[in-house]
């Protein structure tokens, strides 16, 4: 989601439209419609560690279909495995009634690692980025590529085949790397889904800050647009800055969650892939994260902080990741940048995510 929602030529032709389903690719992948809506893929050494994963949504009326990159690989024609994978996909949304996708491991830089992401071009003001990760690129109808150059998603030359979701089908990554980081993640998701704590965790959300001169946005957006969707809620607010607040430091950070209090959280202000910056110029690392209790009571997080969500970086895990694989702590789900960006653009996506999402 860029965030990691994050997340051509000219010359392209109807008949390179067609070749992103042709019939033998249909015909080389799952054939019958299944009852099947969530696809998640794995890396191989994993598949087994999905499955008590996949026997809770079965029983929650949402069969998971697993596949490996190895079984797609085989599978699927295409020139890597990332187009091997898109294609997979949209094999499942087109044709095998798939709702849900999920890609259920890490990626690495240079899109390599578990289930990679597909590395594509974007043009900032701050500069070029060439491998930038994008998980949209597996739900797309078009490969991103039109020139055929290798590089994917160049404004200019593969504009054509640069295509954005349309938002029947949802896509998420779960940056695991290893099986315990499944079973961990496992009884979090079956924690959520089976006892959602009541009261107040329900309706309030807090606001975290190290910016004061983002504090009146901040409050604008739960006056004029959360507190309508979460009516009868509570807002909280950690920033010294803002009337009846507590400072953003690590402590109060740390008594928010394991509080219980918010199921819902977001941070704005400085951040870096280790860390969030509180407002003395700290930074809240894994180090606090492991100071967290609050099992049975995972938020949901969104967050401006940039490079918070880089999970394709080498170097493992960012602050983000730490928050989602953490055993019985942390959180259930982040929305956070996986580069660096325009804090205002990037908060202006976090209330839509949460007003619309
Ligand atoms: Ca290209
Ligand atoms: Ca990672």
């Amino acid at each position: 989601m860029k965030p990691v929602l994050l997340f051509a030529c000219l010359t392209l032709s109807a008949t390179r439209i067609g070749l992103a389903h042709p019939e033998h690719e249909f015909m080389a992948g799952l054939t019958a419609p299944s009852p099947a809506t969530v696809l998640l893929i794995t890396p191989p050494e994993l598949a087994e560690a999905w499955k008590p994963f996949a026997a809770w949504k079965k029983q929650i009326g949402k069969p998971v279909r697993i596949l490996s990159t190895r079984q797609i690989a085989e599978r699927y024609e295409a020139p890597d495995l990332q187009e091997k994978i898109r294609r997979c996909i949209r094999n499942h949304t087109d044709h095998l009634g798939t709702r849900w996708i999920i890609l259920g491991g890490d990626s690495r830089e240079n899109g390599t690692g578990g289930v990679p992401d597909r590395d594509t071009l974007h043009r900032t003001k701050s500069g070029d980025y060439d491998a930038v990760p994008t998980d949209i690129y597996y739900l797309s109808k078009k490969d991103w590529d039109s020139d055929n150059d290798g590089i994917y998603g160049e404004w200019e030359d593969d504009r054509e085949s640069i295509d954005y979701p349309d938002g029947d089908v949802g896509l998420g990554r779960i940056p695991v790397r290893t099986a315990e980081d499944v079973r961990a993640y496992t009884n979090k998701v079956i924690a959520y889904e089976s006892g959602y704590p009541g009261s107040d965790f329900a309706t309030s959300m807090a606001y975290t800050s190290s910016v004061p001169s983002a504090l009146d946005a901040l409050q604008t957006d739960w006056d004029t647009h959360l507190s309508k969707v979460l009516k009868g809620g509570l807002v909280r607010h950690l920033s010294s800055g803002q009337q009846n607040a507590k400072p953003f430091n690590s402590a109060n950070w740390i008594n928010l969650i394991n509080g219980r209090e918010s199921g819902k959280i977001h941070m704005h202000g400085g951040g870096l892939h280790h860390g969030w910056l509180l407002e003395d110029g700290t930074v809240i690392t894994f180090s606090h994260v492991a100071q967290l209790r609050n099992e049975g009571a995972y938020p949901f997080i969104t967050t401006t902080s940039c490079f918070t969500g880089e999970f394709d970086r080498g170097e493992d895990p960012s602050i983000g990741e730490s928050m989602i694989r953490h055993p019985k702590a942390g959180a259930i789900a982040i929305v956070a940048p996986s580069r660096d960006g325009r804090q205002d653009g990037t908060h202006l996506s976090m209330t839509r995510f949460w007003e619309h999402g």
